[in-house]
């Protein structure tokens, strides 16, 4: 596990620069130099297998930029799945973006996750690794330190409801809505990493991206973003639910497919699921 862990610390001083020094020159093909540019998500991945292909310990990679899983060590016993840039449309804007990653053994199945993580390119990078706690590292000088584990109250104060209101179920929005008329304040930014950083950091809170009218099965990829989140939430006592059941529990058909997805701490999680039960 130490090795993975590394080799995530070195992939992300390498996305970072490729952050800094992206031309988002406003063109999508070229940069300003007249070179064929590849999309910031695309490189990233690129980089990252790059890493990953040098850790005998891994079995296999799945990204969410390739259709296909990729075997790398026949040998290895770990399985990562991964976002390489995860609301990558958020660089244009300088508003943070993340990588997430799910680290199993044995395949890709919530139940066979043994460690989770995800960078935040924010003002600062900072990493979040779950294995047998949730623990924050800091990048300061291209040197990773430890800065502290991460425990989530019994009940926050932040909502981050994703998804389009006009697409929400009644029970949804009347859920959302009893939130902030609790008292509960708005923070969504559109970046599931930095959205559920802020909840984790800010000792709790609520973030949804439910079932739509218009996606049924929500937006959210199991391997690549729900699974991954729901582990680092559980270690630091906190739940990951699909408004019923525990996410992690949920079977994977495709490795692209989604769910809807409910993260926080026991009050509000207790909420959603007292709701979706009662309303389906
Ligand atoms: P992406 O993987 O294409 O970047 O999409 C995932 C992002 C999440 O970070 C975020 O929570 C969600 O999409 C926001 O979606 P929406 O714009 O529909 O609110
Ligand atoms: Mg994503």
């Amino acid at each position: 596990m130490r090795e993975i862990f590394e080799a995530i610390q070195r992939s992300s001083i390498r996305i970072k620069k490729a952050i800094d020094v992206k031309d988002i020159g406003y063109s999508q093909e070229q940069n300003s130099s007249g070179e064929t540019q590849l999309q910031l998500d695309i490189q990233c991945d690129m980089l990252i297998e790059e890493e990953f292909s040098r850790v005998a310990s891994i079995h296999t990679i799945a990204s969410e930029e390739k259709e296909h899983a990729v075997a790398l060590h026949s040998n290895g016993k770990y399985y990562i799945a991964y976002d390489p840039l995860d609301g990558s449309s958020l660089v244009d804007v300088n508003l943070s973006v993340g990588s997430i990653y799910g680290i199993y053994e044995k395949g890709f199945e919530g139940t066979n996750l043994v460690a989770a993580c995800y960078v935040v390119f924010g003002p600062r990078v900072e990493m979040v690794f779950a294995h047998n706690k949730t623990k924050l590292h800091l990048l300061q000088n291209n040197h990773w330190e430890f800065v502290k584990e991460i425990r989530l109250n019994e009940k926050g104060k932040l909502n981050a409801p994703g998804g389009t209101q006009q697409h929400w179920a009644p029970y949804h929005k009347a859920l959302i809505d009893g939130l902030f008329n609790e008292g509960y304040r708005l923070r969504y930014s559109g970046g599931m990493v930095p959205d559920l950083h802020q909840i984790l950091l800010k000792g709790g809170g609520l973030f949804s991206y439910p079932a739509t009218s218009d996606r049924p099965d929500g937006k959210l990829r199991l391997l690549f973003e729900v699974f991954p989140f729901a582990f680092v939430y559980e270690k630091a006592g906190g739940f990951g639910i699909d408004g019923k059941t525990r996410v992690l529990e949920r079977t994977v058909a495709h490795i692209h497919d989604t769910s809807p997805c409910f993260f926080g701490s026991k009050y509000e999680i207790d909420r959603v699921h007292d709701v979706y039960t009662n309303a389906q």
